[in-house]
């Protein structure tokens, strides 16, 4: 998988991106990073990129001259027509099955917007995705970006060890993941669960899917509609939650 990603900020996405599994990632050449600045294609002496918005109001407008340029380049270097996406509020809200999908592309643009927007033409004529990762107002859209390369990178075949990638995660089938615990046995006086140290493997398996219903009925009943439920499933469901509405 091969980013670029459209910024004034580079060094934001360069540093995130560096650590971690995506910067082991990119070691050993699954994932590769291109962070270009926005700034470098203008044509202004002043190398701005932005401006007042025609018919007033607060803040300053991207122009679309600096983004346009930017993209064209981009879509030079890469061999097929990469999808564009913009980061804004205003986009489809960001979920796992979205990371699947996007971890099937060969590349993928990120342009992240600053200020009050950018000209919608810059919008019109490159972007063909528009992703929100929530109901609130960042910045900018790099952390936004960041997000969503982080999510759809764990999903690049080879990126995770396979270690890593067994691990049932939350959003798997819509259900929340079960609680986890460590050594000590004892820590506060909290002891972990009796079942977990029984060695009985039918038994803690039976109460790990018991607890993710438990956690997901409680926190995310919205999720537990998606969810794939059997009627073992259902019947504990209905002993253990007061109003459980499905
Ligand atoms: Cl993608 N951008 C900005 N600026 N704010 C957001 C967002 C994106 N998603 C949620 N809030």
């Amino acid at each position: 998988m091969d980013y670029y990603v459209l910024t004034l900020f580079p060094k934001m996405i360069e540093a995130c991106i560096s650590t971690s599994i995506t910067g082991r990632a990119i070691n050993n050449g699954y994932i590769s990073m291109t962070s270009v600045n926005i700034r470098d294609y203008s044509t202004d002496r002043h190398k701005h990129v932005d401006d007042y918005p025609y018919g007033g109001g607060a803040g300053m407008v991207m122009q679309a001259e600096p983004i346009y340029r930017a993209c064209e380049d981009i879509k030079m270097r890469t061999k097929k027509k990469p999808r564009i996406i913009y980061m804004t509020p205003q986009g489809r809200v960001f979920d796992q099955s979205i990371a699947k999908e996007l971890a099937g592309e060969e590349e993928l643009v990120f342009l992240c917007g600053h200020y009050e927007g950018i000209d919608e033409r810059a919008i019109e004529l490159e972007v063909t995705d528009c992703l929100s990762i929530g109901d609130y107002v960042l910045t900018g859209g790099e952390l936004a970006a960041l997000v969503v390369i982080d999510a759809v990178s764990r999903m690049v075949p080879g990126v995770l060890s396979n270690e890593e990638s067994g691990i049932s995660e939350s959003f798997e089938n819509n259900l929340l993941e079960y609680p986890q615990y460590t050594r000590p046995e004892e820590f506060m006086g909290m002891k972990v669960p009796e079942i977990l140290l029984s060695g009985h493997h039918a038994n803690i398996e039976k109460w790990r899917r018991q607890q993710s219903l438990l956690r997901t009925a409680e926190s995310r009943p919205d999720l537990l509609k998606k969810a794939d439920l059997d009627k073992k499933d259902m019947d504990y469901l209905k002993n253990n939650i007061k109003n459980l509405q499905l």
